[in-house]
């Protein structure tokens, strides 16, 4: 584990300046809007709070919307109603790589400044500033930490939430070249997809169990999987027989680490990507310059080092 830490503690890279900026800004409060991959989730809330917080300190006037549901479907019209209100600045966690380019280009077009938090689509025009986790990095963290649990050996599966969502794309390729090239003794079993459903995490992993019942290992890609995906190997009795290693740091997985069910969690850190969201709006908004990428730590947290003061500080929240 001690290793994994060390390999995590070099996500943290030196933000590059860009001199990429927007028109300058009139006198009056500048309008935000953030727009969240999925209304009320642990990851996406906490995003929220770090920017209602960075949006009082600046003066900026912040509204914040969400799906009911992670999908470019029903964000899609968000953004549209949102274009339509004509914010000077979006913060964006778009829902998918390529269904979200159409919306967030009209809104391009508007001339409204996009900053794009956690999540990015494939059109590179797309977002001034784009601040996330290095995801690459955390998946094969991930791998590094599992791997640490099942002592090098066995059958290991990953649950992902459906293929196009840049983050856990990244995890899963980060994840896969990490097994590949370092854990000879790993049987990987592929990537399953919940649609970021709980209880389908938790069927993925049950048909797995029946179908491999020498399961040793499971890494879950964010939140909703890995909640989902912890449960069922509580209700099937495998605590301590399979390991499982999960992205994000919400109560639920908090609750599964402290119960034994899973032995690793990545934490992000949503609280500064939304504040650090809202200060690219401003630069941009004021035409000053941004810095088109700003990647945000990640820290693993296990049952060691989970009641640390610094610990329990990144814990996401359910409200502010
Ligand atoms: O893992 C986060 C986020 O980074 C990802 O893009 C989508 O899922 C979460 O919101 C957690 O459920």
């Amino acid at each position: 584990m001690r290793k994994a830490m060390a390999a995590l503690g070099a996500l943290l890279l030196i933000a590059a300046c860009g001199g990429q900026g927007g028109d300058a800004g009139g006198g009056d409060q500048i309008r935000v809007t953030l727009v969240q991959g999925l209304a009320g989730e642990e990851f996406y809330e906490t995003m929220a709070c770090g920017a209602k917080a960075k949006a009082q300190e600046l003066g900026v006037t912040l509204d914040v919307q969400g799906p009911q549901k992670f999908d470019p479907t029903l964000q899609t019209p968000i953004v549209n109603s949102v274009v339509a209100s004509a914010p000077d600045a979006m913060l964006i966690a778009p829902t998918d790589v390529k269904a979200m380019i159409a919306p967030l280009t009209q809104a391009k077009q508007q001339n409204i400044k996009i900053i794009l938090v956690d999540t990015v689509v494939e059109d590179q025009s797309i977002g001034l500033s784009r601040i996330s986790t290095d995801n690459l990095k955390g998946g094969a963290a991930a791998a590094k930490a599992l791997s640490e649990q099942i002592g090098g050996k066995g059958k290991a599966l990953v649950i992902s939430t459906d293929p196009g969502v840049s983050t856990v794309d990244a995890r899963i390729k980060g994840f896969e070249e990490e097994i590949k090239a370092s854990h000879p003794g790993i049987d990987y079993l592929g990537v399953q997809y919940s649609h970021n459903d709980v209880s389908e995490a938790s069927k993925i992993v049950n048909a797995a169990l029946a179908k491999d019942p020498d399961l040793a290992g499971v890494f879950a890609t964010n939140l909703n999987s890995a909640t989902g995906a912890g449960s069922a190997l509580q209700q099937a009795g495998k605590l301590g027989e399979v390991k499982m290693v999960g992205f994000d740091a919400g109560p639920a997985q908090v609750k599964q680490l402290k119960d034994g069910v899973v032995q690793a969690l990545i934490a992000q850190l949503p609280g500064d990507i939304g504040a650090k969201g809202i200060e690219q709006a401003v630069a941009a908004v004021k035409g000053q310059p941004v810095t088109p990428s700003i990647p945000t730590d990640a820290t693993i947290v296990t049952a060691q080092n989970v009641d640390r003061p610094e610990v329990q500080k990144i814990l996401y929240k359910a409200g502010c």
